[in-house]
């Protein structure tokens, strides 16, 4: 059935929807008005992916247009040893076991440096609960990027790892945010949040931060100025009503801080891991989530189909479901390696440029903040990988 609502845009016209359970949902979204619980459940149930996706889709275009951001930025992990041993993780090792790291502070400047070389514009920091490194190891890390690289946003540490460090240097979290933003760090990234209903974090991350924990240490870095993104992970074994709850959980504080800058929907892999039993996200289930999520956080300016997780396949279909950012040219992943992705771990931003032209949209590349980054100001990045690393139809 087509979708009649009276006083709707002219491209409500255009709305086909198979699931008539999505109509009181279409005239909410047409109208502008916040979907509730019970929407987000109905969307989550409804195989009505199109319809769905073109709500998102609406939402999506009438906030960013036909505009696409990327970033060109470097992922860097110090050491992946980790005492929380969470189930949902491949990437977190005991000291002793076979494959475990910690880089030396010269080894992380030296990585940072090249990044700047190939025209980094972010440094995407995060790694595992060390036993033994003291807190000063990671101000110290800190320090020495912004005098190595002044030019270089900081991205680092999620809010598992604030606590952490909050623990082991018996700080409030508010001092230890600000120690770290004295150090350097300009803002967090989104992850460890996983889902934050209880029953799930005892199965999938026993020991970590709790789910309300994760929502005050991001309330706390709001509030002392430094924004965060957020994420949730699906597709292990959390329902329906468990991932609802996590997003509303999330629109709820955002309407408090407005200290979120994007979300990121994380599609669990689960080789290697202690649920490697569990089968992986289906595509749909991908799309479903990045359309309900852009249709729920209604106060969030930004949703990210991170390609590396989704395929850059998936997240370029994404970017005509909701997502208005691809993420960015990463060049060395960990996290999502170790649980058997199987996507290249760097792309060259002429690839993430093609990858949504061919989607029919506008690449901007942006800083973290969502600035538009104007090349033409900057001196020139040598090439360092060919394009033909990504090697994609489109
Ligand atoms: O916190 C861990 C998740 C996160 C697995 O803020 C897993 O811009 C799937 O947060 N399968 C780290 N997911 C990644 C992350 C992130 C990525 C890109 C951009 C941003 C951002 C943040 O990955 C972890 C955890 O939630 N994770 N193991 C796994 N087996």
């Amino acid at each position: 059935m087509t979708h009649q609502n009276s006083g709707t845009a002219s491209r409500a016209a255009e709305l086909v929807i198979d699931d008539a359970r999505l109509m009181p949902i279409a005239d909410k979204v047409l109208a502008g008005e916040r979907l509730n619980f019970d929407d987000g459940i109905t969307l989550y149930r409804s195989a009505d992916l199109l319809a769905a996706g073109w709500l998102a889709n609406y939402v999506r275009e009438q906030r960013h247009g036909n505009v696409c951001f990327f970033n060109v930025n470097r992922h860097i992990n110090p050491t992946n040893v980790c005492v929380a041993h969470c189930k949902l993780c491949a990437f977190g090792r005991s000291p002793e076991a076979p494959g475990a790291y910690t880089y030396a502070l010269e080894e992380i400047w030296q990585r940072a440096e090249e990044g700047v070389r190939e025209g980094a514009t972010e440094f995407h920091m995060v790694g595992g609960l060390h036993p033994d490194l003291p807190f000063e190891y990671f101000l110290e890390v800190m320090r020495g990027l912004k005098k190595r690289c002044p030019g270089v946003h900081l991205k680092a540490f999620t809010m598992v790892e604030i606590g952490y460090f909050a623990r082991i240097a018996k700080l409030s979290i508010r001092d230890t945010l600000l120690a770290l933003k004295d150090a350097g760090v300009d803002s967090l990234p989104g992850g460890g949040a996983e889902i934050f209903d209880p029953r799930v974090r005892k199965v999938i991350c026993d020991h970590k931060t709790s789910g309300q924990q994760w929502l005050n240490i991001a309330r706390t870095a709001h509030e002392v100025g430094l924004r965060s993104n957020a994420t949730m992970l699906y597709g292990h074994i959390e329902t329906e009503e468990e991932r609802v709850a996590h997003l509303l959980a999330l629109r709820e504080l955002q309407d408090e801080t407005h200290g979120f800058v994007a979300f990121i929907p994380l599609a669990f892999h689960p080789e290697n891991t202690g649920l490697a039993h569990l089968p992986k996200p289906t595509g749909f289930a991908d799309l479903k989530t990045i359309a309900v999520s852009r249709l729920l956080l209604d106060n969030f300016e930004h949703i990210k189909a991170y390609w590396i997780m989704l395929t850059p396949r998936i997240a370029q279909i994404a970017l005509r479901f909701g997502a208005d950012d691809l993420d960015g040219t990463v060049v060395e992943e960990k996290i999502y390696h170790d649980a058997g992705a199987t996507t290249e771990q760097f792309t060259s931003r002429a690839q993430l440029e093609r990858l949504i032209r061919a989607a029919g949209r506008v690449p901007v590349e942006r800083d973290t903040l969502y600035r538009p980054v104007d090349r033409s100001k900057m001196p020139p990045s040598p090439a360092r990988r060919s394009d033909a690393t990504l090697s994609i139809i489109v």
